[in-house]
């Protein structure tokens, strides 16, 4: 590109040829709009940029989204999981139970199970500029999400060995554990893992790899600058970890690794029980292709998805933002006060690299996008304009042996969004009633094991 700038500009000339037609062809020439104010170095790096965005499609993503809600709305409303496709952890038999966890950490301690975690999202909610998984927490040892998720993979994969190869066994599979970052979290969360070796594990088992991004536009679809030579972008929602994982070349690492099973999280669940024994060991023994952790909604406010039935047995997942109020409110039981919609998604999922394979290579097309309408830093000031993203769940459809499992709130989910305190006391909560236990197990191991 640098060359192609050398060539075409000159004194009065305009940008070259080629990204005027790209611009020209996606309706987007304004982007070049300062460009005879811009210094050499800001032109080549907007060129870049134009180059590197999908700047001729963010059009039909507006439309396509736009027709879908539409198209949504016509359908009518979606019908809820009932309370026969969940199998609650807690109504399982201790024989039962102790088969899926002993399944379970035998495919950790063999190493075909990776974890994937989700840690591309800016996090404004919680007001920092850094990444939500470096935040120091307020607890002891200045623990952060990051830090403590590492302490559990480490305790994990020990436990896994222990119970594989006998008491006290070297890990001789560590787990992998795949991070997903955008340009907003990656250089910060680097250098945070290094300056901190890893927090023990190795370097090997962490792989880090960037989601896509897309630009950020006005309702009517034009593309806004954040700056005279910078076009505002965003990253593209946590459904763009299927390409990601794809153009990445984490699915073939798996591959290559013998991974056969991955456990996805979000960042920002202080409780996520990561690669859960008893959950890995209940899907594998259950034949599914994907399983989701699930509880009943707290209150019809709570900002979670909620699962839905889709054909043929199936999951999907209708996001808070989009489902209307008054159904969110809506109550199937007056007694008990349970909501209509009350299986609720959190965002912690199982899959197997077969099923995940199969959506990363056929079924983003299931994704489509989503809109949220943001105030946007741009060069002319704050604006209104449109994020567009892609959300996880919108393959979930295409799992052809799904299930769910209902966990307990208080062991595994307290997520961080816009303030911590909530989620440090539900954490303080479990190690208060670990310590009152008297439990002889680590926290980390008596809190895995627990029934
Ligand atoms: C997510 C779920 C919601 C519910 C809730 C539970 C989606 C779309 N929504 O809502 O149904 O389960 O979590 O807490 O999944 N992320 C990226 N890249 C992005 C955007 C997000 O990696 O471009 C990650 C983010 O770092 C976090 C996770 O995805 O780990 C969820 O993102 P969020 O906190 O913005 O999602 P939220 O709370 O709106």
């Amino acid at each position: 590109m640098a060359s192609m700038v050398a060539e075409d500009e000159g004194e009065g000339k305009g940008p070259p040829r080629a990204i005027q037609d790209l611009l020209k062809e996606a309706g987007q020439e304004r982007v070049v709009r300062f460009w005879g104010e811009l210094s050499d170095g800001e032109r080549r790096a907007l060129c870049d940029q134009v180059e590197s965005l999908k700047l001729g499609e963010v059009r039909g993503y507006l439309d396509a989204a736009r027709e879908s809600a539409l198209r949504g709305e016509g359908q009518g409303a979606p019908e809820p999981v009932g309370a026969d496709q969940v199998c609650s952890r807690s109504a399982l038999s201790a024989d039962k139970r102790e088969e899926y966890v002993a399944e379970g950490l035998g495919l950790i301690a063999e190493g075909k199970v990776g974890v994937v975690l989700m840690a591309g999202g800016q996090g404004t909610r919680l007001g920092t500029k850094l990444p939500k998984g470096c935040v120091d927490l307020g607890l002891s040892d200045s623990r952060t999400l990051f830090r403590v998720q590492a302490e559990r993979i480490s305790r994990l994969q020990s436990l896994a060995a222990s119970a594989k190869f006998g008491e006290g066994a070297e890990v001789r599979n560590p787990v992998m554990w795949y991070i997903m970052l955008s340009d907003a979290t990656r250089v910060h969360t680097e250098r945070y893992f290094r300056e901190n070796s890893y927090f023990g594990l190795n370097e090997s088992q962490v792989r880090m790899f960037n989601q896509g991004k897309l630009p950020c536009v006005t309702e009517q679809g034009e593309v806004l600058l954040e700056s005279r030579g910078k076009v505002a972008e965003a990253p593209d929602g946590n459904g763009g970890i299927y390409e990601a994982l794809l153009v990445s070349g984490c699915l073939q690492s798996m591959r290559e690794r013998g991974v056969e099973y991955v456990d996805c999280y979000c960042v920002d669940n202080l409780l996520a029980k990561i690669a859960d024994p008893l959950l890995v060991g209940y899907c594998s023994k259950f034949g599914a292709d994907l399983g989701c952790r699930t509880l009943a909604k707290s209150s019809p406010n709570e900002r979670v998805g909620v699962f839905v039935k889709s054909g043929g047995g199936g999951v999907g997942v209708v996001e808070y933002s989009e489902l209307d109020p008054e159904m969110s409110a809506r109550v199937a039981n007056p007694t008990t006060g349970e909501l209509y919609y009350n299986w609720s998604n959190i965002c912690m999922q199982y899959y197997t690299v077969d099923f995940l394979e199969r959506v990363c290579r056929e079924g983003r097309a299931a994704l489509g996008h989503h809109l949220a309408v943001k105030t946007i830093p741009t060069v002319d000031g704050e604006a209104r304009g449109v994020k567009l993203e892609q959300f996880i769940f919108d393959v979930f459809h295409l799992a052809t042996r799904s299930c769910l499992l209902e966990v307990r709130r208080e062991e595994e989910f307290a997520p961080i969004k816009s303030e911590i305190e909530s989620a440090t006391a539900a954490l303080a909560a479990l190690e208060k009633k670990w310590a009152e236990s008297g439990s002889t197990e680590d926290f980390h191991a008596w809190w895995y094991l627990l029934p």
